[in-house]
């Protein structure tokens, strides 16, 4: 008699309370199985990152004395489906219970209840012990039915809460609570980046099973070099040096894009939050201990840009995922029906802002923010791609995209395609934007303050293209209308000119 607890890929806690004591009528289950890594065509290194925590999780638990019962993905009695392999283990060890812990993504989660009531077993699902809000938080703290929730002021709340940095009166450090705008330099080259935290492991054992099971993948493996952490240890590993050598100039330069370094000043460590390596709580707890320690050497406004996006942004774009699917995934508010240009996939544009952006992430399986939102997002978005097309790309190519996190932020955030219920604006650039905030122009085939010409940047023409069709839902949105205005503003030959370049730009999209 067993009860059977099952681990999933992003599950890699060491710390939950599971783990506290060792229980031999306790039997922990971990499977690497084609449900999960074929519900969307993975980049090499996540599927490579989350099977090695996987594997270690489970090895320094049965060092500990716990009891595994792991599948790996090339194993013949592996049924590659979490209900298939849970029901043989039940025979196998005759189980008398079933526990989980939350998942956090809508299909597992529903598989997984159904999965349960079905079984003849009693079940539990228990916390994962990660988030600082449960799933409903941040439905709770808006009104259900309202065209907007704001992240700011459920960030209040959740600092409030913490007590990360807040004054003995219970009011924000400093005096205000956010200080976004301190956070907006180009990077020329100084200060320096700091010298790589990156870990190093050699996975080519792992890459070749992986390929011997068939498993289909994009993006540079780099399994020779591995560059992720496989551990807590690791991870803390990582999360010590950026806390020493990036935080303090994180909030410069947060917006700042440069071909030398994929990374500035940018933590990375999405991967390791995500699959529970690391606590929310302690990562922002580092962040805040290191200003209080030396406030000079990091700014408030530093660490309050770090904070925000760990314990507000990160916690509120989960609770809207958990509050809107599955309707949301389905959002197409301003009606894009084009397809993914082909160069997605190999990065051989002439653009060079996409081709550094998307070769990056194809190489590395990580973009910052910026180049995120700003670059890739902001192009889709403008040459008015399919919102569900963007999704499913960007769920693919990050190591650390997991739907509740990337659907809100792909649907919501950069496709406006959910009316602007999670971000009151459309992110959108043209060369002007990617000029100032990056060196990419000056290696481009293309002419960055041109809009018609042969030579002219395409995201000039299709910018104000972008605001010339979405002209009447934006006009009084007091954040944009400005741009919309000016759009309006043009000539009706320059306004024809643009639309028409535009369209051919769409028609040609790739093989720009
Ligand atoms: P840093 O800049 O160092 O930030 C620190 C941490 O803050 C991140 O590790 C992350 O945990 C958190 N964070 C920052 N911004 C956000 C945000 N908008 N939403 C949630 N958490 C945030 N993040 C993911 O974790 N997974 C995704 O799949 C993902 N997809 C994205 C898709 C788009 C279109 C956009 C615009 C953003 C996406 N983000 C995603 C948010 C953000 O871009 C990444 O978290 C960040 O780039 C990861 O790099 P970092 O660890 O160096 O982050
Ligand atoms: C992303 C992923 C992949 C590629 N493979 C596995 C796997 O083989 N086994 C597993 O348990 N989890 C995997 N994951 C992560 C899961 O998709 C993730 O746990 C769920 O999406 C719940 O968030
Ligand atoms: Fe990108 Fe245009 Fe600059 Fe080229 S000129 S890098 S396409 S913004």
């Amino acid at each position: 008699m067993a009860c059977v607890r099952l681990i999933l890929g992003d599950q890699i806690n060491e710390s939950h309370s599971w783990f506290r004591q060792v229980d031999e009528r306790v039997l922990y289950v971990m499977m690497e199985v084609r449900s999960e890594t074929d519900y969307v065509r993975h980049h090499a290194q996540k599927v490579i990152g989350i099977f090695a925590a996987m594997r270690r999780l489970a090895e320094r638990l049965g060092k500990a004395g716990h009891r595994v019962r792991y599948f790996k993905i090339g194993d013949k009695d592996n049924q590659h489906a979490f209900a298939d392999n849970l029901r043989s283990v039940f025979k196998e060890v005759k189980a008398s219970r079933f526990e989980y812990q939350q998942p956090d993504e809508y299909r597992v989660d529903e598989a997984l209840d159904s999965f349960a009531r079905s079984c003849d077993l009693p079940f539990a699902m228990q916390s994962s012990e990660h988030f600082l809000d449960d799933r409903k938080g941040v439905a709770q703290h808006f009104q259900p039915e309202a065209k907007r929730w704001l992240m700011e002021s459920y960030y209040r709340v959740v600092r409030k809460r913490s007590g990360l940095l807040m004054d003995k009166d219970g009011e924000p450090k400093g005096g205000k609570w956010n200080y976004d705008h301190d956070n907006r330099k180009p990077w020329k080259g100084e200060p320096a980046v700091p010298r790589s935290w990156d870990i190093v492991h050699n996975h080519q054992t792992l890459w070749a099973e992986i390929q011997a099971a068939g498993v289909k993948t994009f993006g540079e493996p780099a399994a020779a070099n591995f560059p992720w952490p496989q551990d807590r240890a690791e991870a803390l590993k990582q999360l010590k040096a950026f806390i020493e050598y990036g935080l303090p100039n994180f909030g410069d330069y947060e917006d700042a894009m440069h071909t030398s370094s994929d990374r500035l000043f940018h933590s990375r460590l999405s991967f390791a939050l995500n699959v529970k390596m690391l606590s929310p709580k302690e990562v922002a707890a580092a962040a805040v201990a290191r200003h209080e320690a030396n406030p000079k050497e990091v700014s408030l406004a530093a660490t309050e840009g770090f904070v925000r996006q760990i314990i507000g942004w990160r916690e509120y774009i989960r609770g809207v995922y958990w509050a809107k699917m599955p309707s949301y995934r389905e959002g197409n508010g301003l009606n894009h029906q084009a397809p993914l240009p082909s160069w997605f996939w190999d990065g051989q544009t002439k653009m060079n802002c996409l081709r550094c952006s998307i070769g990056q992430s194809l190489s590395t399986a990580y973009a910052h923010h910026i180049q995120r939102l700003m670059v890739i997002g902001s192009f889709c978005l403008t040459a008015g791609v399919n919102p569900r097309a963007v999704e499913q790309w960007f769920l693919g190519v990050y190591i650390d995209a997991f739907e509740w996190v990337e659907l809100p932020n792909v649907i919501g955030m950069s496709q406006h395609a959910d009316n602007g219920f999670l971000a009151s604006k459309p992110y959108v650039c043209a060369a002007s934007y990617v000029g100032k905030m990056s060196n990419y122009c000056s290696g481009c085939t293309y002419d960055p303050k041109d809009r018609l010409g042969p030579k002219a940047c395409p995201l000039n023409a299709l910018y104000w293209d972008f605001w010339l069709r979405h002209q009447e839902r934006f006009a009084n949105n007091p954040r944009i209308g400005m741009a919309v205005r000016q759009a309006m503003a043009m000539k009706p030959a320059e306004k024809t000119a643009i639309r028409k370049k535009a369209d051919e730009l769409r028609q040609q999209m790739d093989s720009l």
